[in-house]
């Protein structure tokens, strides 16, 4: 698919920190350690509606962990998808007698405007499902060829599953117990009671055609695919297997990460999937995850019809660490907006204090597992001595300016 288009970003002088990462397999702060390419994966929209601030908090999280890269020097490889073929979008479109291809554009294009208002750097492969079909097809052939996987027990509709343990370590990214493995499968689109499975936790891989429904010719016979192998096929095809982030709010802890992870595993023999898996805290808003079924949402587009600025919504969220479940509250951005304003100003001084302790502070907090709430202050301390006893430092601003605009993705 087309992605959005990105804009340079500037070296920041001094010297760069290496990026830590809480990991979610391992339940530990590490260090990230990539190659020349830094290879990051994030699971994408699934675009029957738009984009709401629990996403943007997604994206912007994993847009820093691409600026640090970045600032160390790697090259990065960015993939991300998008779910352009799935059960919530059929049942959107049928709803509002909408046409489900058109819907997935027309908010997939949306998706992107949000996206490029937000600054946020765009991923090398951008990938939909739909044109990623017959990867999809020779890796559940494949599976089902080596015994991972089999043809459910049902004439009619002989869908293919996983069987959830073929590797042996399933469980090693989620670290939850069986019982709440089972509540999040339920929960979280998975199908425990459908009769003819060997395990309730045996995921879809591919379902075969029903009557009405969207359907791809294949050797599998007709038909589409389940959506953990989805973000498996594609990830594994471009960043090959062992690639450094695997990332997504919390909610694709389980079962999305597990399977997609056991899925690559299964079917290359090789171990890990991933080297990170890298969680987002899921953003609410009266109380509430915010998410399509609930209703509950903010749009970024919204945000930006009420011409907001974007680089408010970037510092409302970064206000919270990306970790954290939190709360979107129209103080969060009152806040964000006077910070901006505070930041601009001082910026826009000819002379101020020494940048170079804050800038290393940006870089201390931001390679410490993200931590922004920590660099915020880095960067407030900076102006508010810039706006009470200035400074004579000519180059003080402007260091500010280019290492807030690389490391923070805020333009002043
Ligand atoms: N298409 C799948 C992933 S393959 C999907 O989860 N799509 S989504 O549109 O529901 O979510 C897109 C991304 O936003 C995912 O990484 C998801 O974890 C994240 N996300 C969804 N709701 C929230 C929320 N309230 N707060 C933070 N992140 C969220
Ligand atoms: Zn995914």
């Amino acid at each position: 698919m087309q992605t959005w288009s990105s804009i340079p970003v500037p070296r920041v002088p001094g010297e760069p920190r290496p990026l830590r990462l809480f990991d979610t397999a391992t339940g530990e702060v590490r260090p990230t350690a990539p190659g020349d390419t830094a290879r990051l994966y994030v699971c994408g929209i699934t675009p029957y509606d738009a984009t709401h601030l629990g996403h943007a908090a997604t994206y912007l999280a994993f847009d820093l962990v691409h600026r640090v890269w970045l600032d160390n020097g790697h090259d990065v490889h960015y993939v991300q998808n998008v779910t352009d073929i799935d059960d919530p979008l059929l049942e959107r479109a049928e709803r509002d007698q909408d046409d489900w291809v058109v819907l997935a554009m027309r908010e997939t294009a949306l998706f992107r405007e949000d996206m490029q208002a937000l600054r946020v750097l765009p991923p090398r492969d951008y990938i939909g499902v739909v044109e990623a079909m017959p990867e999809v097809v020779e890796i559940v052939a494949k599976l089902l060829a080596d015994g991972f996987a089999y043809r459910v027990d049902d004439p009619e509709y002989p869908d293919v599953y996983y069987a959830h343990n073929a590797t042996g370590r399933f469980g090693y990214e989620s670290n939850y117990d069986e019982q709440t493995m089972l509540r999040f499968f339920a929960e979280r689109g998975g199908d425990p009671d459908r009769p003819g499975k060997r395990h309730p936790l045996d995921a879809l891989l591919w379902r075969m055609k029903r009557p009405g429904e969207p359907a791809w010719p294949s050797e599998l016979g007709e038909g589409r695919p389940g959506w953990h192998i989805e973000c498996s096929a594609i990830a594994h095809n471009r960043l090959g297997m062992s690639f450094d982030v695997q990332g997504g709010g919390s909610d694709l802890i389980f079962p999305h990460h597990e399977y997609s992870a056991a899925h690559a595993e299964a079917q290359t023999g090789q171990h890990p999937f991933a080297r990170h898996y890298v969680h987002a805290g899921m953003i609410g808003l009266d109380g509430e995850k915010m998410s399509k079924s609930r209703g509950n949402l903010v749009f970024v587009s919204k945000l930006r019809a009420q011409k907001v600025d974007p680089n408010a919504i970037r510092l409302a969220l970064f206000a919270g660490h990306y970790r954290a479940d939190r709360a979107w509250t129209s103080d969060l951005l009152s806040e964000a907006e006077s910070r901006l304003d505070r930041w601009r100003q001082a910026a826009d001084l000819q002379a101020g204090p020494s940048a170079v302790d804050t800038i290393t502070r940006l870089r201390d907090h931001l390679g410490n597992d993200l931590d922004t709430p920590k660099a915020l202050a880095a960067v407030d301390a900076w102006a508010a001595e810039a706006l009470s006893t200035g400074g004579n430092d000519t180059h003080g601003p402007a260091q500010i300016r280019t290492a807030v605009d690389a490391l923070l993705g805020i333009a002043l």
